[in-house]
């Protein structure tokens, strides 16, 4: 409920002023200007409130990951990730706007799932290189 009061006020903004629609895509991430941060991956995009984006995202041994909360209620649950690492995920569901980082030291494939949207899929997959 409260996120379809916010998008709706952003499309009433929308219809104001286009510039100011733009100016406020941008800091969410609808487009790909990513603000200059690497490795990025949203927990939720207005055009995807339920899905990671990218959902599947490759990087290289000792490359950061990083991700920003881009609509309410999400977690980060490891499911599977490569023998001898701890991935520990980001349980605590957080909320628009928490950004929590993490470094792949050991190569593999890492599966995980937002917990509170399971059921519409809300997974996403990081593979590692070495
Ligand atoms: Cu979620």
């Amino acid at each position: 409920m409260q996120r379809e009061i916010h998008v709706s006020r952003r499309q009433m903004l929308g219809a104001v002023s286009g510039t100011l629609t733009v100016g406020l895509a941008g800091c969410v991430g609808d487009d790909d200007n990513n603000n200059d941060v690497d490795n990025l991956v949203y927990a939720g995009t207005d055009d995807a409130p339920f899905q990671f984006v990218p959902d599947t995202i490759e990087v290289s041994v000792g490359e950061t990951v990083n991700w920003r909360w881009g609509t309410d209620t999400h977690n980060i649950v490891v499911e599977s990730q490569p023998d001898g690492a701890d991935w520990p995920g980001h349980p605590e569901i957080q909320n628009t706007n928490h950004e929590y980082s993490y470094t792949f030291e050991v190569p593999g494939t890492y599966e995980y799932v937002c917990e509170p949207h399971r059921g519409v899929d809300m997974y996403g997959t990081v593979i590692v290189s070495d």
